[in-house]
């Protein structure tokens, strides 16, 4: 959608007022969600539930036979963690620790704790939406059983790609399909591995938590009788046609970011947000605004445009990640195609259409993306790290499209 429509930072809905956006919706089939995005406020507005799935269907995954018996064979899986008070309260920004990412210790699925779902003992399809602020999540069965990826963000891969483990962070989506077809009467959890992936995440044990040191039971799904319609994964899903990039323009980005350590005396800048929850301590801390997170050495400034791109034009961005933890870099108005990690190819699954991409501690990943929507000085696009508390506390950028 163009930039007008986008609901960026410069499209705020005040309390009580109304806003009618339209655009034409030409896209394939893909598993997208949607949440508000003010400077500074999208982690507290997100946390606090505003956010839901959109799904866009072109029946494609119909003629292919995949599992799309809604709420039978095909289930959104929304996992988002919460840190939840005596009385019910939601928490947000209760500790200092939580400037570098707000993380729970109770775990949701489409908002219900310690959830299950009865499902049919065939091929059933999972559309994983990763919609925490700032956990990123290993998922995986518990028995170690391998399932195919068959979507990405943006659509269907080209073809399935078969794995045992599928590391998604804020704001990623992924579609798989698990064959429970031997497994009538029995139960299986979906887990979030994290142990086996939180020194390759984080730069110092201060950048993780009990959670991401451990293994964590996000869904039982209870096997029962088949349904009437049994469906599979053919070995053939989309046409991913790569992108032309020999003439391409690249674009560098540098990431960075302080350590927790050196934070300790206090945050340096300016409280923007104001305070929606104290801590136990009396502890009161800004939802957002503090410059701690930067891209190309500079924090969002929402009168800066930092990048101007020209409508039709395909463009190469290099994200290099010089922080101490992994950044999730979020590019509005297209999506890309993930062109290398370390100059290597990409896993499987990450060689559809993406839009949020993983960016690993001294990594280099190189995108390749064309822009095909218009997004001017007042309505610029936005790109920025996924971690919504990073997204609120500096590390966002603006770019036009014309
Ligand atoms: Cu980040």
């Amino acid at each position: 959608m163009p930039g007008g429509a986008d609901g960026g930072p410069h499209s705020p809905i005040q309390a009580g007022g109304t806003q009618r956006v339209g655009f034409t919706l030409d896209q394939p089939g893909a598993t997208l969600w949607f949440h508000p995005h003010p400077d500074t406020r999208t982690g507290a507005q997100a946390y606090s539930g505003l956010a839901g799935l959109l799904l866009v269907d072109d029946g494609v995954d119909r003629r292919l036979g995949l599992p799309h018996t809604w709420g039978v064979d095909d289930i959104p899986v929304i996992v988002q963690d919460r840190r939840i008070a005596a009385d019910g309260t939601l928490l947000y920004m209760t500790s200092m620790h939580d400037l570098m990412g707000m993380k729970g210790d109770r775990f949701l699925v489409n908002g219900c704790e310690q959830p299950y779902v009865a499902v049919p003992a065939q091929h059933v399809r999972l559309r994983l939406l990763n919609g925490s602020n700032a956990r990123i999540y290993n998922f995986a069965f518990d028995d170690g059983r391998a399932f195919q990826v068959v979507a990405s963000d943006a659509g269907l891969l080209a073809r399935p790609a078969a794995t045992r483990r599928l590391l998604l962070a804020p704001g990623e989506r992924a579609e798989i399909v698990v064959d429970l077809s031997g497994d009538q009467g029995r139960q299986l959890v979906l887990q979030s591995r994290s142990a086996e992936v939180v020194d390759a995440l984080n730069g110092s044990p201060m950048d993780s938590d009990a959670w991401d040191q451990s293994t964590i039971d996000l869904l039982q799904l209870r096997v029962g009788a088949p349904s009437g319609a049994q469906s599979g994964v053919p070995a053939k899903l989309a046409e991913i046609d790569p992108l032309a990039v020999a003439a391409a323009r690249v674009r560098r980005f540098t990431l960075q970011g302080v350590r927790m350590g050196s934070m300790m005396g206090g945050p340096r800048n300016v409280d923007r947000g104001a305070p929606i929850h104290s801590g136990p301590g009396g502890m009161s801390l800004g939802v957002g605004g503090q410059n701690l997170f930067s891209i190309n050495d500079q924090f969002m400034q929402m009168n800066r445009i930092d990048q101007r791109a020209r409508l039709g034009g395909v463009e190469i961005w290099e994200l290099r990640n010089e922080a101490h933890m992994a950044h999730p870099i979020h590019v509005h108005g297209v999506s890309y195609q993930v062109l290398s990690r370390d100059g290597a190819s990409p896993p499987e699954w990450e060689r559809g259409h993406k839009d949020t991409v993983l960016v690993h501690r001294g990594e280099t990943v190189r995108l390749a993306m064309r822009f095909t929507q218009r997004a001017d000085e007042a309505h610029p696009y936005m790109y920025h790290c996924h971690i919504l508390e990073h997204e609120g506390n500096g590390m966002m950028g603006q770019f036009t499209v014309l």
